[in-house]
């Protein structure tokens, strides 16, 4: 039984191990930076919300991103939109992929591409914030937290 508890134990130990070194090395292994983030305070009542940031590339390789998620409890889930003109209306559609050039950027930008967050439980106030997990092609992720600022702030 002793035995057979600190086997399990040990299993434990290493995975836990495992585990750590993974997460460590996701984001440390990822060359990026971010600049001029913020998220759009919303009026009540609104169900999405829209996020707002640079994503700098300072390694030497191109980067693909491919998606978005949201550790919050206000939105339920994130996704990675982008706006276009279709039939003289403006809308916005899902992205499957951006690319970022070694030693370039990507701005996502009020009326441009922009991080949608969707299914919102209350408004998103001056003050909040919240952290962003984004997903690489290379399984890579990268998380960054945002405040909300106020509509005016654009
Ligand atoms: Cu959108």
């Amino acid at each position: 039984m002793i035995r057979t508890r600190t086997a399990m134990h040990h299993t434990l130990a290493i995975l836990f191990a495992l585990l750590f070194a993974g997460a460590v090395t996701a984001d440390e292994a990822k060359p990026l930076s971010v600049s001029d983030s913020w998220i759009r305070a919303t009026p009540p009542g609104a169900s999405n919300g829209a996020g707002f940031l640079t994503l700098h590339n300072d390694g030497d390789s191109a980067l693909q991103l491919t998606g978005v998620s949201c550790q919050t409890s206000v939105a339920s889930r994130c996704e990675l939109h982008e706006h276009i003109h279709r039939e003289g209306r403006m809308r916005m559609q899902q992205v499957a992929a951006i690319d970022i050039p070694p030693r370039g950027s990507f701005r996502f930008a009020p009326g441009g591409h922009h991080v949608m967050l969707l299914g919102l439980v209350r408004p998103l106030a001056p003050g909040d914030k919240v952290e962003l997990v984004f997903t690489f092609a290379d399984q890579h992720t990268f998380h960054t937290t945002i405040p909300v600022k106020p509509i005016a702030g654009e």
